[in-house]
């Protein structure tokens, strides 16, 4: 076949295709993946291309940029990318690609600006993306209507925002609706971030989801942690003792009365949300269980709103109590290595010094994001070696992680142009 070839030059990852969706056709369900879904640079080409290249990511949230003009930027592997707060108060999303010769046209995380200015030869955008201004020597016939930046999908709910790299992402908007809802009590247009944390793991995106979505770790791993935290979310969860079942039917009680969400929403496998009560006596994810800012997020009038728990795959799992916030952010930069951002979010008018200390409010989660840290890179580490073979998920404690890599494998082959297999 004289095709053949041709195709291969045109797609380096021809190959890897077939290889990685036969993989996930013939993987064990409730194990962990083969080798290579940990540590293959081809594997790792295609789960940028086809899931983080195609799926709705978690970016930031709108009071990040809470004016027109404010933006920030965030990195999808080689896919630079600007969300920016428009004149119509909407936030759009551009690749941050000037249309001249190919610079990132905006290089600091966040910011403010009238327009966009590339920093090269100054072609200047309006903040819809329209291409203005191109100096005055592109010839008479320079059209600069082709040359606006190019859009990417943004959606917003709760004060999240979404992005997706897709020309026609996946559905997302009944998820939107009801992240609408269940953030209402906490106004999130009027939060600020009090504090932030980036740091890089030298291991595999999906190692890092999997830690997050079991607490089969945490009695070994996590003492700040457990000072607030239950382990478990639902009164079903075959750890859910009696006194556990009794203090939700009062914490809902009680949340009903106050008209907060708390209902077990999910939309697939993609999206979870929950609220459930901290540990007996605790309020919010400090290490005393105590708020940690003295003022309440939106119209909340009891810290003791427990903790919702938002998940949205493939990169955010978030807490909500009713002094705080803690939302998560996972990137990958490589084959082996992760970037996780953490963002504690306050009422916006909470005063540094005074309603909260940073430096407190942030330890639970400093000490476990290092914690897992540890644990993601020593998994890893383990993986690499020739020794390594997908090992039991138990279902008890582990269906977290069987979920996520179901609706990977789901996601991946579907976005492969593969179809779902009947797994074992
Ligand atoms: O609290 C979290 O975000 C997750 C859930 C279970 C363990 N982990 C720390
Ligand atoms: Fe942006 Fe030249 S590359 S103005
Ligand atoms: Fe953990």
């Amino acid at each position: 076949m004289e095709s053949k070839p041709l195709a291969r030059l045109d797609d380096p990852l021809a190959p890897a295709r077939e290889a990685t969706a036969e993989m996930l056709r013939s993987r064990q369900r409730n194990f962990s993946l083969p080798q290579p879904f940990y540590n293959d640079e081809r594997v790792f080409a295609l789960d940028m291309q086809e899931i983080f290249g195609k799926e709705w990511l978690f970016a930031g949230m709108t009071s990040e940029i809470p004016t027109k003009g404010n933006f920030m930027t965030v990195e999808i592997g080689d896919n630079p990318v600007i969300l920016v707060r428009g004149n119509d108060g909407q936030v759009h999303g551009f690749h941050n690609v000037c249309r001249h010769r190919g610079s990132r046209l905006c290089v600091k995380e966040k910011g403010k600006v009238a327009k966009l200015v590339c920093p090269y030869h100054q072609w200047t955008y309006e903040l819809d993306g329209r291409l203005l201004f191109a100096g005055s020597d592109m010839g008479e016939n320079f059209d600069l209507n082709q040359y606006g930046l190019k859009p990417v999908q943004v959606k917003t709910g709760g004060g999240f925002i979404f992005v997706s790299l897709a020309d026609e992402p996946p559905a997302i908007d009944d998820f939107l609706a009801t992240l609408n809802h269940y953030l209402e009590p906490y106004d999130m247009e009027n939060t600020k971030v009090a504090v932030e944390s980036s740091i890089v793991e030298q291991a595999n995106w999906k190692l890092v989801i999997e830690n997050n979505r079991e607490c089969y770790h945490c009695n070994g791993s996590h003492p700040e942690l457990l000072n607030s935290l239950q382990e478990f979310d639902d009164t079903d969860d075959p750890r859910a003792t009696p006194a556990y079942k009794a203090l939700v039917a009062q914490k809902q009680a009680d949340w009903d009365a106050q008209q907060v969400p708390w209902q077990l929403k999910r939309f697939g496998k993609r999206n979870r949300l929950t609220r459930t009560p901290l540990l007996d006596g605790a309020v919010s994810m400090t290490m005393d269980g105590k708020p940690a800012c003295q003022k309440l997020m939106g119209r909340i009038q009891n810290a003791d709103l427990g903790s919702l728990r938002i998940l949205h795959l493939p990169n955010s799992w978030n807490h909500f109590m009713g002094d705080h916030a803690i939302v998560f952010r996972v990137l990958p930069l490589g084959p082996q290595q992760t970037l996780v951002t953490t963002k504690w979010l306050v009422h916006k008018d909470a005063v540094e010094g005074v309603d909260y200390d940073p430096v407190e409010m942030r330890k639970v989660w400093d000490a476990t994001n290092d914690q897992d840290r540890r644990l993601a890179e020593e998994n890893q580490r383990g993986i690499n070696s020739k020794a390594y073979e997908p090992g039991p998920y138990s279902e008890t404690y582990e269906f977290g992680v069987i979920d996520f890599l179901d609706w990977y494998g789901e996601r991946l082959l579907e976005n492969l142009g593969s179809t779902a297999p009947e797994l074992k």
